[in-house]
């Protein structure tokens, strides 16, 4: 799978353009299969929603090794800003793209049906001193984090959407403000 900028689409935030022409992905979306879509869409759909250039795919580390030292190896001359990588059981695509590039790695632990994911999260988050892997929670959560957490890295060169994060969280707090609870249900009645 791939995406890019949709037709028509522009980019809603200042970045130099001669080194990023407009195409160009500034972050890399990996799983290590299809079945972990579910929950890696939810970081394309924030990126998506930021008009950050990216693309997505499956890059599988036990299945397709080669493939994904290729992905790491050209990630830095492709641009890449940061690459955000999701995968479930033993887990070990995000560390080992984090051992083939310098461009951070955001790592997303899958929900497995086997270990609900502490699995992938344990396997990521235990990353040896010396390469880090930055860990989000398991599952839809950690990977839109994962994506606002790029939007955040990229918004430290770009003030324009530092500012779009920063409605972002705005938005958020006046649904919290705007929350109500329901009465207290009375003893003894079903
Ligand atoms: C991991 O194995 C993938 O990240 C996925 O979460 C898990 C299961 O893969 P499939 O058997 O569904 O392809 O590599």
């Amino acid at each position: 799978m791939c995406f890019g900028l949709g037709e028509g689409e522009t980019l809603k935030f200042d970045i130099d353009h001669e080194k990023h022409p407009m195409t160009q992905a500034l972050i890399g979306v990996v799983m290590g299969s299809s079945s972990d879509w579910d929950t890696m869409q939810h970081a394309v759909q924030i990126l998506q929603q930021f008009g950050i250039p990216h693309d997505a795919r499956v890059v599988s580390a036990h299945r397709m090794p080669d493939d994904m030292f290729a992905y790491a190896e050209s990630a830095a001359e492709r641009g890449l800003q940061a690459i955000i990588a999701g995968a479930g059981g033993a887990a070990h695509l995000p560390g080992m793209l984090a051992a083939k590039t310098v461009v951070p790695v955001l790592g997303v632990p899958v929900q497995t049906k086997a270990l609900s994911g502490v699995d992938s999260l344990h396997s990521i988050v235990q990353m040896p001193k010396g390469v880090p892997v930055a860990t989000f929670a398991i599952g839809p959560a950690g990977a839109a984090n994962a994506a606002l957490f790029a939007v955040a890295m990229l918004a430290n060169h770009d003030p324009a959407l530092r500012q779009k994060l920063a409605a972002f969280r705005a938005e958020q707090t006046e649904a919290a403000r705007a929350m109500t609870l329901p009465p207290v249900a009375l003893l003894g009645k079903a």
